[in-house]
């Protein structure tokens, strides 16, 4: 039999149901219990989204995807998938345990967020090795993939399917609007590398894409007193209606790779009442889910790590 390979697949989680918000939002914020408020806020939120996020089903679809697909480009080894969650159960460390405790001895792992941040995949990263090294277990985790070619071109075909839905004259006055979750300002200060990931995957998009105008914006910023990465995408949409003439506005969050709350309600929500508000038209290209291009990318990133020496 083929040597089996773990495949540590780590997402940020969501609650399956409505009673699990109180206990993932207290985990988001570090064992801080929300106040009632901010409950009952967040809550209205998975109501408008239909009651809950897809994210869980649709993380869960992601990992069997790439086990499959893996496990069709090569014939050495099996790669066999688990997923570990940040916020909610399973964790990154049962995935880890679970691992061990079925035998596997080494284990590739990849983070289902495509820009590396101190904040994001470094903490995943850490927590994943923390618990292997208790059992032994060799890991090789991806640290990002923000400019993985299939990734990019995922985007491209996705964003310019939106834009072929307008005619020359809209186009003109049309913008693309890149975005990623921001963060807390305070990882710029030890040179983090997300902001400048974030601007390299637009450029790319761009310059496949050709397409003329093209902004930065971040989203979904946490309901702290410090400051977060700007500008916040509601903001840039009227700064950019005002100051450019910017008439049409195509929303695309690089920074996620499925559909769930923070695209669509802080984009599908939030940013088209904005566009509604000041007479724009809201576009949003699809998330990449489960394309087969996007899963393909992810396949050919863990295998490369795999194969690799560090
Ligand atoms: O669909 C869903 O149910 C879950 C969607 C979801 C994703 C997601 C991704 C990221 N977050 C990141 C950072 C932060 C920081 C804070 C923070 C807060 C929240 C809250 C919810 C939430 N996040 Fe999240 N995030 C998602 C959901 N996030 C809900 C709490 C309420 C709120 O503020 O809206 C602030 C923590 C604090 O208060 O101290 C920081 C980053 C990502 C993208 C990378 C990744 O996926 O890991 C970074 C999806």
């Amino acid at each position: 039999a083929k040597e089996k390979v773990g495949l540590l697949v780590m997402a940020y989680g969501t609650p399956y149901e409505e009673a699990d918000i109180e206990r993932y939002y207290t985990h988001i914020r570090h064992g801080r219990k929300p106040s009632q408020e901010m409950l009952d806020d967040l809550t209205e939120r998975y109501h408008a989204i239909g009651g809950i996020s897809p994210l869980a089903r649709i993380t869960k679809e992601q990992a069997k995807a790439l086990e499959k697909r893996l496990n069709e480009v090569q014939d050495e080894v099996e790669f066999v998938q688990y997923l570990g969650l940040k916020h909610i159960e399973p964790f990154v460390e049962d995935a880890v345990k679970q691992m061990a405790d079925d035998g596997i001895k080494e284990a590739v792992t990849i983070v289902l967020a495509p820009h590396y941040s101190t904040f994001s995949v470094k903490s995943y990263n850490g927590r994943a090795k923390e618990e292997a090294e208790k059992y032994g277990l060799t890991i090789k985790s991806v640290e990002s993939w923000y400019d993985a070619d299939g990734f990019i071109d995922y985007w491209k075909e996705a964003v310019l399917e939106e834009f072929n839905k307008m005619d020359e004259a809209e186009k003109e006055k049309a913008v693309l609007v890149v975005s990623a979750h921001s963060l807390p300002e305070k990882i710029l200060q030890n040179g983090d590398p997300y902001p400048a990931q974030l601007r390299k995957t637009a450029e790319l998009i761009q310059e496949r894409a050709g397409i003329q105008n093209v902004e930065i914006g971040w989203q979904s910023e946490g309901n702290t007193p410090d400051p977060w990465l700007g500008p916040d995408v509601q903001d840039l949409t009227r700064d950019l209606f005002e100051q450019k003439g910017y008439r049409s506005f195509v929303y695309a969050p690089v920074g996620f790779v499925a559909d769930h709350l923070e695209v669509l309600y802080d984009n599908d929500y939030e940013c088209k009442v904005v566009c509604e508000e000041i007479g724009a038209n809201y576009y949003r290209p699809e998330m990449p889910n489960v394309h087969p291009e996007f899963i393909h990318t992810l396949a050919t990133i863990v295998l490369e790590k795999y194969q690799s020496n560090d």
